[in-house]
């Protein structure tokens, strides 16, 4: 046999060792017959479902970015494994309710709704606001439910979905266990209600189905099985499986990639353009472009852009060292039972999943510390979490003060050893599914049907800790300025905090690309272009009016003899140099013809006292008014905490003055403008 010859036999036995590897990975994927596997129907019923799966206990959640699923499946869990009850915990957007009332009597229901808008319902979670707001008095008399609303106080809706559950619920006859839960983002105290919400709700439950209580043991909800090699069906970091190689894209007849975009599959779109939008400062605001038009996405001025991010090679390492993970390790989750869902796409390596599929970094909850006592690598440290674990205030001056993430905390902790005996299934389980960052999007549909524009400031800033060191730094918008250097070809090394591995798994991402979505909003321009327009967005608040006011120019450019009502925009930053998009209004002026003002507050200017927007608005206080009796819009967009606050108060009190009423009665007024839609909050 010569070399040639030796070379194919090689060849050959390696193409049918892949081949064999290749069935048994498909057999294991696709083996459902497995007595691990409960029953795996597609119903939408969700009494069925409990009933085929064998459980006694229901967990429902209705999230739109994830926290209420997070608190949900922790319930879950918990509740699985102190009390050895059968735990399903679902998307309420899963399930049709019809017959919840037939649910067994022993069996009861734990909701978790967060809130979004002004008090409504998370997207999924339509159709069961449908169903129990419709539902009639007394027929939901044998339902027994447990509720923990999210929520921020900062809105004035305060856990609006929840209250509004809870109202339907009991109108429909339905029994509330235990006290009504409400976590308040706002106040930065979720964690604290649902600790709290969780010790009661637990003791009744206890008291109500007579469970025995022992000590937490961590019992996965997967079987986790190592594959050998990578092949086209193992995802190494792929947004959604769409894009395995193993899979096809869809294209209609333009060529044109289809959706849905969504959740569920982003778009792969080319970032076109970006740039740096602040000048001599030590901040940065990053504007980026994105094509679209490889897909059929469509967007409407006012409307949302999801960015998928990735995670920083930095925070990956660091976390694979804490927990000793080998990044290249293949593995494939298979579920215990089929209420429960795989959280990514899988079968995939460890390497991926951290950088690309878990929230790594960000701030960490004490629950997550009671967890890891079991795992801790000695007494010492066992002791140090159990502390920590137990006294809120310990807590939130050693951990939370400090912006650790769950790599950092730990290491800290164990001063630098290993956290080697935690399971790849708790991690997998416990840290919470990487989620994508929305984003104003501040062009407009009409002048840019193509392309989307969104605005980032960049979250870097030292750790207010002064025993840390280094800046905390958000995931999304550092890596949408290691894009902008390296596109503009501007040095990263040592001026980005952390970096990226820009081209994607299996290079998908290569020349500039990002996993995106578009989410609609109701943020619109009204229709008629007579009506007069209020807008307020200080900082990166004016992302969307930059694209509402290029939305009438070109409107403008394409129509003869309209005449446009008085559109105004209160605008504030610290100074000159983080003024956004400057150079940009004069011209817009220009072109609306006198139809357009921008009336600008700064905050920082040597030697002047502080100005903000609301400030602003009261100087104009006179024509405020007279808008908002012409029948003025109001859109306020930017920092929900302050700012919205702020500007409310001040048209309150304009209202208030001017009108010479009562303030409860120009509060009442401002309400119904929002219920009307003349009054819209874009805030985050
Ligand atoms: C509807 C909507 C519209 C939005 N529009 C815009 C917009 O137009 N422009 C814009 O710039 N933003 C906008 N945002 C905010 C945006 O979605 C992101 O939240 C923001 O850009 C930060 O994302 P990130 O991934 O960079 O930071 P993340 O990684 O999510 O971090 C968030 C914050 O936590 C801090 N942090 C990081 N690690 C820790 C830790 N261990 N402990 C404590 N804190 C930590 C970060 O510094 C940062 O401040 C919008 C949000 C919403 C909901
Ligand atoms: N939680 C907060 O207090 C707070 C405040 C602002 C922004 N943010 C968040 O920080 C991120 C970055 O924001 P950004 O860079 O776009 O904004 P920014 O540049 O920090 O602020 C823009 C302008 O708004 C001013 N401002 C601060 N507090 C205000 C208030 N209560 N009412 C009216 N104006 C106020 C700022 O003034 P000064 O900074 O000089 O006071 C500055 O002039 C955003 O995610 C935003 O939600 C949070
Ligand atoms: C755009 C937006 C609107 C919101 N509206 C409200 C609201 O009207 N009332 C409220 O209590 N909380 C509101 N919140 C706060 C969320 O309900 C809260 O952050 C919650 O923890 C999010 O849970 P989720 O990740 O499961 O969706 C809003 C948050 C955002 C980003
Ligand atoms: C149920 O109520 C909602 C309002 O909450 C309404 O929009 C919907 O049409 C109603 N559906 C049915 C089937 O009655
Ligand atoms: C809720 O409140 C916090 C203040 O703690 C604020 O920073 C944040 O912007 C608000 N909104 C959300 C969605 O968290
Ligand atoms: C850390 O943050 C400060 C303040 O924003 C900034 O000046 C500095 O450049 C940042 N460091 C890095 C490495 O980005
Ligand atoms: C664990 C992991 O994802 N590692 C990758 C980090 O990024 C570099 C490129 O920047 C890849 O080569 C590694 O495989």
């Amino acid at each position: 046999m010569d070399n040639t010859d030796l070379g194919v036999l090689c060849a050959l036995i390696l193409a049918i060792a892949i081949y064999l590897k290749r069935e048994q990975i498909k057999e294991f994927i696709s083996s459902n017959d497995d007595d691990i596997m409960a029953s795996n129907s597609d119903s939408r019923d969700v009494v069925q479902v409990l009933r085929e799966n064998n459980k006694n206990y229901l967990v429902l959640f209705a999230s739109q970015t994830g926290t209420a699923e997070d608190y949900a499946k922790k319930f879950a869990k918990e509740l699985a494994s102190k009390f050895s009850l059968k735990v399903m915990c679902g998307d309420i957007e899963q399930y049709d309710f019809e017959n919840i009332n037939e649910l067994p009597d022993n069996v009861f229901v734990t909701l978790f709704i967060s809130t979004y808008g002004e008090g409504d319902f998370p997207d999924g979670a339509v159709q069961f606001e449908d169903f129990i707001s419709n539902a009639s008095e007394g027929s939901l008399d044998t339902l027994k439910f447990s509720l923990f609303g999210l929520g921020n106080s900062t809105y004035e809706f305060y856990n609006g979905a929840a209250r509004k559950a809870l109202d339907y619920l009991k109108a429909a006859g339905a029994t509330l266990v235990g006290d009504f839960g409400q976590g308040d983002d706002g106040a930065g105290t979720t964690d604290e209600d649902y600790m709290t919400w969780k010790g009661n709700t637990f003791e009744t439950l206890k008291d109500k189905l007579h469970l025995d209580e022992h000590e937490q043991k961590f019992e996965p909800s997967f079987v986790l099985k190592k594959l050998e090699s990578i092949d086209d069906n193992v995802a190494v970091g792929e947004p959604s499986l769409h894009y395995l190689p193993c899979n096809k894209l869809t294209y209609n007849s333009e060529k044109v990639q289809v959706g849905p975009f969504d959740l569920s599959q982003p778009f792969i779109a080319p970032v076109v353009k970006t740039y740096e939008l602040f000048k001599n400062t030590d901040r940065n605001c990053i504007h980026t472009e994105f094509d679209v038009s490889g897909s059929n996405i469509k967007y409407s001025t006012g409307d949302h852009l999801a960015v998928w991010p990735s995670n920083a090679t930095e925070k990956v390492d660091q976390f694979l060292k804490v927990f000793n993970l080998d990044p290249g390790m293949i593995f494939d989750l298979k579920p215990l039972d089929s209420t429960i869902k795989v959280p990514f796409p899988t079968p995939t390596t460890v390497g991926a999943a951290v950088r690309q599929y878990l929230e790594i970094s960000g701030p960490i909850s004490r629950q997550i510390f009671g967890q890891l006592v079991q795992f801790a690598p000695n007494q010492d440290i066992k002791q140090k979490l159990i502390d920590l674990s137990t006294d809120r205030d310990q807590f939130a001056i050693e951990i939370t003060a400090k912006y650790f993430d769950l790599a950092d905390a730990l290491l800290r902790l164990s001063e630098g050893k290993p956290w080697s005996t935690v399971p790849l299934e708790f991690l997998v389980e416990t840290i919470p599914h990487l989620q994508p960052r929305y984003y104003s999007i501040s062009s407009s549909s009409l002048s840019e049907k193509q392309t989307i524009h969104i605005t980032s400031v960049v979250e870097n800033f030292p750790n207010p800790s002064s025993d840390v060191e280094g800046n905390v730094t958000g995931v999304t918008t550092n890596l949408l300025r290691n894009i902008q250097l390296a596109q503009n070809k501007q040095e990263t090394k040592d001026s980005m905090p952390v970096h990226y591995n820009l081209n994607g798994p299996r290079d998908l991402l290569a020349g500039f690309k990002l996993p995106v979505h578009v989410r609609r909003s109701t943020f619109r321009l009204p229709s008629n272009p007579a009506t007069p327009v209020i807008m307020v967005g200080p900082g990166t608040g004016v992302a969307p009016f930059r694209g509402f006011v290029r939305e009438r120019v070109k409107f403008l450019e394409k129509q003869e003899n309209i005449k446009l009502g008085k559109h105004i925009l209160f605008y504030g930053s610290r100074n000159q140099d983080d003024f956004l998009y400057q150079d940009e209004w004069p011209e817009y002026s220009k072109k609306l013809d006198g139809a357009f003002e921008m009336i600008v507050a700064h905050s920082r200017l040597p030697n002047a006292k502080k100005v903000y927007v609301q400030d602003k608005l009261l100087e104009r206080e006179d024509e405020v008014f007279d808008m908002i009796n012409n029948g003025a819009f109001i859109y306020i967009c930017g920092d929900a905490k302050g700012m919205a606050q702020g500007v409310h108060t001040s048209l309150v009190d304009i209202l208030t003055r001017k009108k010479a009423i009562a303030k409860e009665d120009a509060a009442e007024i401002i309400k119904m403008l929002k219920t009307t839609g003349r009054y819209q909050e874009d805030v985050w």
